[in-house]
């Protein structure tokens, strides 16, 4: 039994520069991890966290007192670190700058969306917590600014995601493979129990809200139509599964081999999900498996975000799904 920090500590070699750092940042995220399964599990005995907090996010959504319990939580987890110069969340307007000299001179930021797919967590399915670590770009000793937190998702250093689900799972890549540890609640400690994961290079599942489906794109209409198709001989169709937390359908894609999808639909023009809180991370871990993201037309990673909160369409998964409803899109364009 290998716990996460013996963990993090034994591969310290492969990432010579960020050392001690990267270590520090992830015990300050399996903190934050570890109150949060706690706060979640009882979620339905107290009125603090289930229920809408009354307020909206910059984006607009009704936040959930679950959404700012965790912001907080994350928020205070990270600036208790030497490590840490600044935080990003998708429930803060702007970025935060940590104004002390310890936060002036640190590396690394941090972005996340601390409690993904909250809309489930009244109704007792799984929700998840995302994070992404950069580098910061501007000079150290100074406050970081937003142009730290607007990187290619191809520079981050390290990411991932905890799965609060019928186990609470930590996941993360610092570019070196995948592994996975799960939650000993009794013990407080997370074990390495997934070492190495890779996403099957095809798969069966497709995951989309087919609500949305009258206003997807031509392509990812036809590719939803090839998903459903009489085949047997080819295993189609293909099983749908949508939980509505991209964590937990990505974290089943990955282990069975499948692809989740969040196109250009009817409420969502440019897509739902967040490129920096959201896509970046699980694309980066989707590459570190053996998977493909990409919005349609360009590999996720590439892209320059303009704005902190900018949105994307979204296709991560199997290296052969994502290949195949990329080429309708391109067919349809
Ligand atoms: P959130 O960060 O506000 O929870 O939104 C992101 C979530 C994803 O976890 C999930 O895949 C998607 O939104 C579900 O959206 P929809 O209900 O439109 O299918
Ligand atoms: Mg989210």
């Amino acid at each position: 039994m290998k716990s996460l920090g013996e963990f993090v500590i034994e591969k310290q070699h492969e990432y010579p520069e960020a050392k001690g750092s990267l270590s520090g940042i992830l015990s300050a995220i399996r903190l934050a991890a570890k109150r949060l399964h706690r706060d979640i599990n009882r979620a339905g005995l107290t009125s603090d966290i289930l229920g809408e907090a009354g307020q909206e996010n910059v984006q607009g959504e009704a936040q959930k007192k679950l959404d700012v319990l965790a912001n907080n939580i994350m928020k205070r987890a990270l600036n208790a670190r030497d490590d840490i110069a600044g935080f990003a969340s998708e429930e803060e307007d702007e970025i935060i700058a940590f104004d002390t000299e310890r936060g002036r001179n640190a590396k690394y930021v941090i972005l996340t969306d601390p409690l993904d797919g909250s809309s489930n967590i009244d109704v007792n399915v799984s929700v998840g917590t995302i994070f992404s670590i950069y580098r910061r770009i501007s000079p150290i000793g100074s406050l970081v600014t937003e142009e730290d937190f607007l990187q290619p998702g191809k520079n981050q250093i390290a990411a991932g995601y905890v799965v609060y689900g019928s186990s609470t799972m930590l996941v993360y890549t610092t570019g070196n493979g995948v592994n996975g540890f799960t939650y000993d609640p009794s013990l407080g400690t997370f074990f390495l129990s997934h070492g190495n994961l890779t996403i099957p290079n095809d798969g069966k599942i497709y995951s989309v809200n087919e609500g949305g489906y009258q206003k997807f794109p031509q392509g990812v209409k036809k590719y939803i139509k090839y998903c459903q198709e009489q085949v047997p001989e080819e295993g189609r169709p293909f099983t749908s599964r949508y939980i509505g937390s991209l964590v937990a359908d990505f974290h089943r894609n990955m282990l069975k081999g499948g692809i989740y999808m969040y196109p250009q639909a009817s409420s969502y023009p440019n897509g739902k999900l967040r490129l920096n809180y959201e896509c970046n991370p699980m694309a980066f871990l989707a590459e570190q498996a053996g998977g493909l993201a990409t919005d349609g037309e360009r590999r996720i990673l590439d892209i320059v975000p303009e704005k902190l909160h900018q949105r994307s369409p979204f296709f991560c998964g199997s290296k052969k799904m994502v290949e195949k409803v990329m080429s309708y899109i391109q067919e349809e364009k």
